[in-house]
């Protein structure tokens, strides 16, 4: 599939999502993006995967991103959503998903686990869902193949510290290579949960979820496995554009 395609496919996808039909007449359980029941009616909403449920097979199966989008991550917006509609919540309805997260201490008591929990939810997978798919490179370049190389050593090194980090996660969380903004620089960190390195300052780059929902229908409890299988469709050019819109201040 080249570029092209793909759009097309993502495309295909978020209108099949709408009418719960997949490509020509394949009818899979497909439920609608925003959930009927959310009662709170945004400020946030569940962005369309950018290609077809099937787009990512064999690393990902269907089954396990419909599941994996339209339940889980639906969930996370529709309870964070529910969360900005309460008083103590309504001040941070206007604020993008960003500054929420690098506004955590300023949100009630009441309400900051949730909003930490399904903002970085909201988050995670968003950026999750653009960090895959169909890629016009087949690995880093220009300046990100730079630092990549200069802070880890090659790529291989990079891929293996990463898959190394990804896999010693203990329990549910996330494995990710960030941007420091202080330091200018590159670095492997993981967060437990649905903690994002928005949180702590950082800029996330490239995201991977290691929560079993992300992998057990297909992989079982071999998460070593999904990890191999995920760098097959990294989508190194939106890694690209994110590390060049990082590092432009
Ligand atoms: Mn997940």
């Amino acid at each position: 599939m080249n570029r092209r395609d793909a759009l097309k496919a993502g495309t295909m996808a978020a209108a099949a999502a709408l009418t719960g039909s997949i490509g020509s007449g394949l009818h899979l359980r497909a439920t609608p993006p925003s959930p009927p029941d959310d009662p709170s009616g945004g400020p946030f909403s569940l962005p369309p995967l950018p290609y077809s449920y099937s787009a990512l097979e064999p690393s990902i199966d269907a089954e396990t991103m419909h599941l994996h989008h339209d339940a889980h991550h639906a969930g996370y917006v529709a309870k964070l959503n529910e969360a900005l509609a309460t008083d103590g919540g309504k001040p941070f309805r206007s604020m993008g998903i960003e500054e929420l997260l690098r506004s955590l201490d300023r949100v009630p008591e009441s309400i900051r686990t949730t909003v930490r929990n399904n903002g970085g939810g909201h988050a995670n997978h968003t950026l999750f869902w653009s960090s895959m798919g169909i890629s016009s490179i087949s690995e880093p370049m220009g300046p990100l193949a730079t630092s990549i190389d200069s802070t880890f050593g090659s790529l291989e090194a990079f891929k293996e510290k990463f898959s190394a980090a990804a896999l010693g996660i203990f329990g549910s969380g996330w494995a990710w290579l960030s941007f420091d903004p202080a330091t200018k620089r590159l670095l492997i960190e993981t967060t437990p949960n649905q903690d994002s390195p928005l949180m702590s300052g950082r800029i996330p780059l490239l995201g991977l979820d290691v929560w079993e929902h992300a992998y057990y229908l297909k992989y079982h409890n071999k998460r070593a496995d999904y990890i191999k299988s995920w760098w097959v469709v990294v989508n190194w050019h939106s890694l690209r554009e994110r590390y060049r819109e990082a590092t432009k201040s």
